[in-house]
């Protein structure tokens, strides 16, 4: 049996850690909001387990509830109590719907560190840095805020941390979905910067992956048979006519070696059968009937499987 690989999901307020998480998952689990939303140090496990559901700590790290279903609901109620400081999810295999081999990931959401409300948060952070079990961190960057002082003193203290502890880092330029290339934005600039940016602090070669997380939530829940709702519904369209025009719109910028692009590169190009595409697009544009294999490809192109492959390989 596969070990488990934890993996810490970092970043300020707001840059969209739990958004991302739930993406990988492929459910809605985690609440996101653009305020502080996340205040507790949340794991959760993929692999199946006879385990409860969730299960939520004190800062002793002692157990206070338990629950035989974990749901958005209930993550965030506890996030809204002061004494919850630890969470733990059993997802039951339930990522695991859509990629099989995620079981032995395990994500570890945080709070941004960044609160002027709560310094709590900031030791929270810390106390699961400090956990010896670590393989990998992915770090979040807002593409709508980059160098803002709060990222730069965060990123300062990551890169002394991965340099003290040899970790991995994989950052992730989260939003590029606001990148309006019509009004003469461009992510080939924000990507350049992102990379100068980071160099600056230390990181070197750093592998960055633009990523659209509440697009490729929305496409696997789509993918999952869920509802969606009206506004899903519009964003979605709307980023599949991008799609449909230049599929690897986000996979040419993304800074990787050669073999990890090509692989997106190789999904990206399946052609999927034309008859079938404007049958599905015509009958159903905003039901839950959307074609699965261009939905399956419009994940590829989201930067969410990049991500993944990258965690499972890593
Ligand atoms: N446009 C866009 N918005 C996003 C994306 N990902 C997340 N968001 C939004 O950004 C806001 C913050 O997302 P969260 O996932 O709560 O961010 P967080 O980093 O977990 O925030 P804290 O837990 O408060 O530190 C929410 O309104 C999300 O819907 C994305 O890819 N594109
Ligand atoms: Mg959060």
């Amino acid at each position: 049996m596969k070990s488990n690989k934890n993996i810490i999901v970092m970043a300020t307020m707001s840059s969209g850690k739990s958004t991302v998480i739930n993406a990988l998952l492929g459910w809605d689990l985690l609440h996101s909001a653009n305020e502080a939303t996340t205040s507790t140090i949340t794991k959760i496990h993929n692999k199946k387990s006879p385990e409860f559901g969730a299960v939520c700590y004190c800062s002793q790290k002692l157990p206070i509830d338990r629950k035989k279903i974990a749901s958005h609901k209930l993550l965030k109620a506890w996030n809204n109590e002061d004494y919850i400081h630890y969470i733990d999810v059993f997802s039951n295999g339930y990522s695991n719907k859509i990629r099989k081999s995620s079981g032995n990931l395990v994500y570890i959401d945080t709070p941004g560190p960044n609160n002027s409300q709560d310094n709590n948060h900031q030791e929270l952070l810390d106390s699961a840095l400090n956990m010896n079990d670590i393989n990998t961190i992915v770090y979040v960057m807002n593409c709508s805020q980059l160098g803002v002082n709060d990222d730069y003193e965060l990123l300062s203290k990551l890169h002394k941390y991965i340099t003290e502890n040899n970790k991995d880092v994989i950052f992730v330029l989260n939003k590029v979905d606001i990148v309006d290339e019509e009004r003469g934005e461009s992510l080939n600039i924000i990507v350049t910067n992102a990379k100068l940016y980071l160099e600056n602090i230390g990181f070197i070669e750093p592998v960055l992956i633009p990523l659209m997380a509440q697009m490729a939530l929305v496409a696997k829940k789509s993918l999952n048979g869920e509802d969606l709702t009206r506004k899903e519904k519009n964003m979605l369209i709307n980023e599949l006519e991008r799609f449909r025009i230049n599929k690897h719109y986000l996979n040419d910028e993304a800074l990787l070696n050669h073999s990890e692009k090509k692989k997106i590169k190789r999904n990206l190009n399946r052609i999927i059968p034309n008859l079938l595409h404007r049958f599905f697009t015509i009958i159903s544009p905003n039901k839950k009937l959307r074609n699965k294999m261009e939905l399956k490809q419009f994940c590829s192109y989201s930067g969410i499987n990049t991500l993944e492959n990258k965690l499972l390989s890593n």
